[in-house]
């Protein structure tokens, strides 16, 4: 038996999901055949409106992993099943877990090509608004991605620079909001527009359209340090999302990067503000096409990774 992690300050209800049974690495049995046929009924609910919806703004290499993972719209998917696409895709793996699980257990599951997938489903009274991640969250937004080897590359890279961030006073802070803007609500230009492709945006009806289409919230070219030194909002719409021109870019800027020097520079400064404004901030149009390329593939020297994965 293990503890859950401590429940912050916005979470004073504590944490839904049962820890009793999980292992020291906080994963669990998902137990299939526990769940209800309520249960399985609201995640087809919840699967084919959504469908719809990221059939029309989600990035390409979103919709190839959800392709990938076969017609999952009729059930909770069982983990066991998907596990064997996943493997011969990237060698990812999914593992059931309770729910959050501690920062250090996280970034130690995905430095393994582990990703820690929820068990426990909403109510339906909760189709829109969630706080904790649940089973479609997780699956729905965070899965078909992991198909894809130079995004999964990047979150393996991610989860390697998690011991060292925590290390460090500030550095979880700044490693977290690199995940919450580029891997819950990262956008894509693409040459069809902009695109989503963050498992936040993409796992919640209303997002999805607002992020690509309102005028409302501001866009902005991804940059690393802008990233990992802005504040997030978790309760509302983002005031602000990070775009990215094509996947190489995040794994480029975190694949063998030493961010010491970024939390030394930055961690001891108050962060940006969600909705701040800095002069040297790129805006990026709503419908700015892909064709206009200000990144070089290979810039921050990532070729290594290119012949790993054998992409050239
Ligand atoms: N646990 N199950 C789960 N899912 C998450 O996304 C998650 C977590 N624990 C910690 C955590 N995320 C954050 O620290 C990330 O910002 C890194
Ligand atoms: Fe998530």
């Amino acid at each position: 038996m293990v503890q859950p992690p401590s429940a912050p300050a916005h979470r004073p209800r504590g944490l839904r999901g049962d820890y009793a049974h999980a292992a020291a690495d906080y994963t669990v049995s998902q137990h299939w055949e526990h769940y209800s046929p309520q249960e399985h009924e609201i995640w087809a609910t919840l699967y084919h409106r959504q469908l719809w919806l990221v059939e029309r703004y989600a990035a390409a290499e979103f919709m190839d992993g959800a392709r990938a993972l076969g017609d999952c719209g009729g059930a909770i998917p069982r983990f066991d099943v998907v596990n064997q696409v996943l493997q011969s895709a990237t060698g990812w793996q999914i593992v059931a877990v309770p729910g959050l699980i501690p920062d250090a257990a996280f970034f130690d599951h995905l430095a393994h090509r582990c990703f820690p997938v929820t068990v426990w489903i909403r109510r339906r009274e909760e189709l829109d608004y969630l706080v904790e991640p649940d089973v479609f969250h997780d699956f729905f937004g965070h899965v078909p991605l992991l198909t894809n080897a130079v995004f999964a590359r990047f979150l393996q890279a991610y989860g390697q620079a998690g011991a060292a961030a925590l290390a460090v006073s500030g550095g979880l802070s700044m490693l977290s909001r690199l995940y919450w803007y580029m891997v819950e609500f990262g956008l894509i230009q693409t040459h069809a527009g902009l695109r989503a492709y963050g498992a936040g945006i993409l796992s919640s009806r209303g997002e999805t359209v607002y992020s690509v289409q309102s005028d409302v919230p501001q866009r902005l070219r991804f940059d690393l340090t802008r990233v990992m030194r802005t504040e997030y909002r978790i309760d509302e719409f983002q005031h602000t999302y990070f775009v990215l021109e094509r996947f190489e870019q995040l794994f480029d800027a975190c694949y063998d990067t030493d961010f010491a020097p970024l939390y030394t520079r930055y961690a001891a400064q108050p962060p940006l503000a969600a909705d701040a404004r800095l002069s040297a901030d790129v805006p990026v149009p709503r419908d700015c096409p892909a064709s206009v390329h200000h990144y070089q593939a290979g810039e921050y020297g990532a070729s290594e990774i290119r012949n790993e994965l054998g992409i050239g």
